[in-house]
């Protein structure tokens, strides 16, 4: 009992905390702006500190920016109109049209946006911790409902001797048979980052996976110079230390379009609150086999006339993944699954 009074409290005082800042956010803008602001200029989004905003301009450089009160919850890889003010920093005047984003439930289950305009997921799976395709199912049909495009990473293939490549190899063929890309990939060995640099060329991509698969790994092997980077981020932001809690934007080198969004929290995208049919939609190869069953409301379990355990025993799809998705959907109804796929750093 004591424990549930005090965390109520948390979150209460976490509340107002949070509300308190955007007063202020709101009135350090009124403020800037009473001071006079300069001509709009384009920018986008490279991490949020509560309102706070680190904006990089068209023209590369870094400035601290307030958003305007009516604009709601802007984040990273948003991107915006700013006008600089006569103080130095900037106001977030305008927020553009998302092509993507990415939320999750605070602390009263409503969904935040963390991080916007993303366009591919970079599933990472390793032989060890075990590899498992239950939970690259689960990122799929994540990815799917985000309408970001999947790619598959199966990393630490040093780890692999001949007779578990084959198998590995052989277990990942359905995701090739699906039209998922796959690559195999090493940080010890270097094997494939030249080819996962040039997937993810010209694209926003967020690497996911369970925690231990080497996210981090293949984070400092894209990107050389992250911790320079962070540091600036610090720096630029006058708000202390760069914790990577937030959401941060990282352009890939030589890349123009090309860029990461990291943190635990991004990581950590979801299956919230989906329902059946947006879980099937997350298994892009029962498409055509869906809307066939005898009967409409059929849940593909054992009813009579099913057109995908029909084609699941011909071969047509791959039975493991018809196994696959009627156990995301058995979690989801018993309220398991938002713990499935658990972030590193968050507990
Ligand atoms: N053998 C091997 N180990 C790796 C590879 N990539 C990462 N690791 C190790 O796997 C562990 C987890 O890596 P990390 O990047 O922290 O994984 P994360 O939890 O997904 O961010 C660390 O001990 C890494 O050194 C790899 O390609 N091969
Ligand atoms: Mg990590
Ligand atoms: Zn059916």
């Amino acid at each position: 009992m004591a424990r549930r009074r005090l965390s109520r409290q948390q979150i209460e005082r976490i509340k107002s905390i949070q509300e308190q800042r955007r007063e202020r956010a709101g009135t350090r803008a009124a403020a800037l702006e009473a001071g006079g602001l300069g001509a709009e200029r384009h920018g986008r989004v490279i991490t949020n500190f509560g309102k706070s905003l680190l904006v990089e301009d068209d023209d590369g450089s870094l400035v601290r920016c307030v958003p305007r009160q009516n604009l709601g919850l802007v984040v990273c890889g948003d991107t915006v109109v700013w006008q600089p003010s006569a103080q130095g920093d900037g106001v977030v005047s305008a927020l553009n049209a998302r092509r993507s984003v990415l939320g999750r439930p605070d602390t009263s289950g409503e969904i935040r946006p963390t991080a916007a305009n993303l366009d591919q997921v970079v599933v990472v799976a390793a032989p060890l911790p075990e590899f498992s395709e239950d939970m690259i199912d689960r990122y799929l049909v994540a990815a799917e409902a985000l309408r970001l495009h999947p790619l598959i990473v199966l990393n630490k293939v040093d780890l692999l001797d001949d007779v578990h490549r084959a198998d590995v190899e052989r277990r990942l063929a359905t995701y090739t048979a699906i039209g998922y890309p796959v690559l195999t990939a090493s940080t010890v060995s270097a094997h494939g980052i030249e080819a996962l640099r040039r997937h993810m060329h010209g694209h926003i991509s967020l690497l996911a996976g369970q925690s231990g698969v080497g996210k981090s790994s293949l984070i400092n092997a894209l990107l050389p110079d992250l911790g320079l980077r962070t540091q600036t981020i610090s720096e630029r932001s006058g708000l202390g230390q760069h914790t990577t809690t937030n959401a941060t934007f990282y352009h890939l080198p030589d890349d123009a379009e090309g860029a990461l969004i990291d943190s635990p929290g991004v990581r950590a995208f979801d299956l919230w609150d989906m329902d059946e049919a947006q879980i099937a939609a997350g298994f892009r190869e029962f498409d055509r086999f869906l809307g066939h069953c005898r009967f409409h409301n059929c849940r593909h379990r054992s009813e009579p006339g099913c057109a995908l355990k029909a084609a699941a025993e011909e071969g047509r799809i791959d039975p493991r993944r018809l196994a696959s998705y009627l156990r995301i959907v058995d979690d989801l109804e018993s309220g398991r699954d938002r713990l499935r796929a658990k972030p590193d750093g968050l507990a």
